[in-house]
């Protein structure tokens, strides 16, 4: 028996934090993947909300070092309101981006959600990237390199206030995994900061179970787990459906242990799925993994082990 509330899908159309076009077609990529019928399949019940509104890609260059600043802000508030609002109803939501960008209205409202409840918030951030770019460092002005700087409160006002208070996150409330792009300036933030990074070469070295046992460390019941799953965390051989391919990531068995070992906490509070590039796929099959990836994130697994 699952003991997860009501999922509810939200679709957020939109690659206006991203350099390429394509992740906006993410969304019906991941329903026409399954998405629904396979989390049903796990005994979930399923609500898909559609999709959100906000404002096209008016595809312009940067400025002041951001690209698309006003649309990213009404973008993301947009999913701040629809994904608090879920959260205060009980249900679990399942962001369907859409570009990177967009986790940082899934993020704050969810941290708002656990500072009103007193709960604990840990956000497992799986990415070939750290995403800690801000206006001055920012190789390509994306704000999809953005979200996690933003949410720790360095960026611009109307991002690291969306929600109110900044910063909505706490760097150590966050653990980001599959890392192995960082772009120069990033890095020294990054380290500046204290961001808690298994970036791939740790991995390598002491294997995906015991990275995700120490990224999973002191996750209790008092905890809501919040998974931003980047589809680019995936070995771009796996998983070509994405705008930023960087080799040397995890492979099918590696990314399904850590899909496995996060469900084991039984924890997961809400969860996004970003960057999936219908553009850059073949037959859909990175949005199939997406999929299969998911069902094991909602418990799906080969044997009883409890
Ligand atoms: N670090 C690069 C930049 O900031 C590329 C960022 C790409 N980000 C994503 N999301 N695809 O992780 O421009
Ligand atoms: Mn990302
Ligand atoms: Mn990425
Ligand atoms: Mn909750």
């Amino acid at each position: 028996m699952n003991t997860f509330p009501p999922v509810v899908l939200i679709g957020a159309p939109t690659d206006i934090g991203a350099g390429h076009r394509g992740a906006s077609m993410g969304p019906e990529a991941l329903r026409v993947a399954g998405i629904a019928h396979a989390l049903k399949g796990r005994g979930l019940d399923v609500i898909d909300r559609g999709n959100l509104a906000g404002p096209v890609n008016p595809w312009l260059p940067p400025r002041d070092g951001y690209r698309h600043l006003e649309e990213v802000v009404a973008w993301n508030r947009a999913v701040l309101d629809a994904v608090y609002a879920e959260l205060e109803a009980g249900t679990l939501p399942i962001l369907l981006g859409g570009d990177h960008c967009l986790a940082m209205g899934s993020i704050t409202a969810v941290a708002r959600h656990c500072r009103e409840r007193g709960k604990k918030l840990r956000v497992l951030w799986l990415d070939a990237h750290a995403d800690f770019n801000t206006n001055v460092i920012t190789p390509s002005g994306n704000v999809h390199g953005m979200p996690v700087a933003c949410l720790c409160g360095y960026g611009p006002a109307e991002l690291t206030h969306l929600g109110g208070a900044s910063p909505a996150l706490q760097p150590g409330e966050i653990r980001q995994i599959g890392i192995r792009s960082v772009d120069p300036g990033e890095k020294k933030l990054v380290h500046d900061v204290g961001l808690d990074i298994y970036d791939m070469r740790y991995i390598d070295e002491i294997g995906v179970s015991r990275a995700m046992k120490e990224a999973l460390e002191g996750v209790d019941a008092d905890t809501h787990l919040h998974v931003s799953f980047d589809v680019d965390f995936l070995d771009p051989a796996i998983a070509p459906g994405v705008g930023t391919r960087v080799k040397g990531g995890p492979n099918y068995r590696e990314a399904q242990l850590v899909m496995e070992m996060i469900a084991d906490t039984g924890r997961v509070g809400s969860l996004d799925i970003v960057e999936l590039n219908p553009a850059f796929d073949k037959r859909n099959q990175t949005a199939k993994l997406a999929v299969d990836l998911v069902e094991s994130l909602f418990g799906k697994s080969t044997l009883m082990r409890d």
